[in-house]
């Protein structure tokens, strides 16, 4: 049975304006149907925001530590409904369970970090340069912040931004992506269940076009916190500037893993497979590019396509099931133009090239995971992000081939080196350029304790994740103290 879903508004759960909904299925089997959504407008955003704004004036002034403790219990309420928001979370995108169980206990480690935090958030005393003077900065809210988040990891992604800009004490208006908004409703009945009063969370479901542009042009809405495209992200720049907010992108990638001739071919042949299929391609640190030593490249190759071809595809709920659907329709029809771009432009296709069909496979939105040789640098297969099972492979002779191919990309988000060699894995620690790099790992893994994010189009220098997104979801107020009795001019009277 679909359940009629609804927006979450000033503590209460509601339709759109306009009476309108959109329809939620499963990618593995589009004939499930899990449920449908209100389909909002501006006037939603507007109500959405007001709440917003009121419950600010009273969450400000709850304690920081009592902020936390709602994030724990918010933590606690997710380890015991693991399994079943992982399972929903499967029929609504596809990945596999294992994956998502992995997606909630991301979530899970980020409650218990923004649960510490609130007994940290720490400033600073320095000494004042003038006698009887006490001088401190300080943690304070911004006020309300739009959250629009992707698809691909429903729980995960939300709670990097929701949890800290929370504890942080600002207020939230949340718009998940339209493909998963299932998991995101779950998440915000969890925050409620936790303790975050009326107004604090809510939720707007919708389009980006119609909900994200009201979210992001709102004069009233104080930071965005947006993961996705580099186009939308620019866009969404764009628009925030008119208002000057402050705005924190998480965009794509073209990320790519290294294999020396001194590697363990083994283990790297293990990581790529992971990075470059797992969540079938769809993560913004998925291996994209393979950067192959050409003394150990007849071996690795033959090794990687047997492998690749022996991966399981299916629904992500069942058993040994190694590769979900794709997401849905769009994307799918997006990955195999990509994949007959890499024809056109001369590359070799060794395995995969079309949607994959077969038992169990025939009402969902699969696709062969696919590599190319053969690739160059100018190739689009080589430049730009696919976001599906596609692996580009490109022959390096040299540690400085593959570090300079690895760099040629307007994208820096994750990178990777498999090698033996101390030296060769210290010269890659420095000179890729990218926001994360693995030694002896696969692009993908990033713990939620750790900065996130990357250097060039992959993001506008903030980072998500650790003690870095607290930075983003607070700012500094300098206040200083004279207990002197008497007018004191600094930089004047001292010198
Ligand atoms: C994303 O791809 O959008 O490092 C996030 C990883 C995950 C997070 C990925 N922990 O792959």
């Amino acid at each position: 049975m679909a359940t009629k879903y609804q927006n979450f508004i000033n503590g209460k759960w509601v339709d759109a304006k306009s009476g309108e909904t959109f329809e939620n299925r499963n990618p593995a089997n589009w004939n499930e149907l899990i449920g449908t959504f209100p389909k909002s407008g501006k006037e939603d955003v507007d109500e959405a925001v007001k709440a917003a704004r009121k419950a600010y004036e009273k969450w400000r002034l709850v304690p920081a530590p009592e902020r936390g403790d709602i994030m724990k219990k918010a933590g606690d309420i997710m380890v015991s409904r693991k399994r079943e928001l992982a399972e929903l979370m499967t029929r609504e995108m596809g990945k596999v369970l294992a994956e998502t169980m992995g997606d909630v206990q991301e979530g899970i480690d980020t409650a218990y970090y923004a649960f510490g935090e609130g007994r940290r958030l720490f400033g600073k005393t320095v000494p004042s340069e003038l006698r009887d003077k006490f001088a401190m900065a300080m943690r304070v809210p911004i006020g309300v912040a739009g959250m629009i988040t992707p698809w691909n990891f429903p729980m995960a992604i939300p709670t990097w931004k929701i949890f800290p800009a929370l504890l942080c004490g600002n207020t939230v208006v949340f718009k998940p992506a339209s493909d998963t908004p299932a998991t995101a409703t779950e998440f915000v009945k969890i925050l409620v269940e936790a303790g975050v009063p009326e107004g604090a969370v809510n939720i707007v479901h919708g389009g980006g076009g119609a909900v994200g542009n009201a979210i992001t042009e709102h004069p009233d809405i104080d930071l965005i916190g947006f993961t996705g495209s580099s186009d939308i992200g620019k866009k969404i720049s764009a628009s925030a500037a008119g208002t000057l907010k402050r705005v924190s992108l998480e965009l794509g990638g073209k990320n790519a893993q290294i294999v020396m001739d001194d590697a363990d071919l083994k283990l790297a042949l293990d990581g790529v497979l992971w990075g470059a299929f797992g969540t079938t391609g769809q993560r913004c640190t998925a291996t994209s590019r393979l950067l192959v030593h050409e003394k150990v490249y007849d071996k690795f190759m033959s090794d990687l396509i047997e492998r690749t071809k022996q991966l399981k595809l299916g629904d992500g709920l069942k058993k040994d099931v190694e590769v979900g659907p794709l997401i849905n329709e769009g994307q799918r029809k997006s990955v195999h133009s990509y994949v007959e771009i890499g024809q056109k432009e001369g590359a070799k296709m060794l395995t995969g090239g079309d949607s994959a069909t077969g038992d169990g496979l025939s009402d969902g939105w699969f696709y062969q995971p696919t590599i190319f040789t053969d690739v160059t640098a100018d190739m689009r297969i080589a430049k730009e992000e696919i976001f599906g099972p596609v692996l580009s492979i490109i022959k390096i002779k040299s540690l400085e081939e593959g570090i300079k191919t690895l760099n040629d990309s307007i994208y820096g988000l994750s990178s990777s080196i498999y090698t033996q060699d101390v030296n060769n894995a210290f010269k890659a620690m420095r000179d890729m350029e990218a926001g994360i790099s693995y030694i002896n790992g696969p692009t993908i893994g990033a713990e939620c304790h750790m900065p996130f994010g990357g250097v060039k189009e992959t993001g506008n220098g903030h980072r998500e994740g650790g003690w870095a997104v607290y930075e983003f979801y607070s700012e500094w107020k300098s206040v200083y103290v004279d207990f002197s009795g008497k007018l004191q001019r600094a930089q004047i009277d001292n010198y």
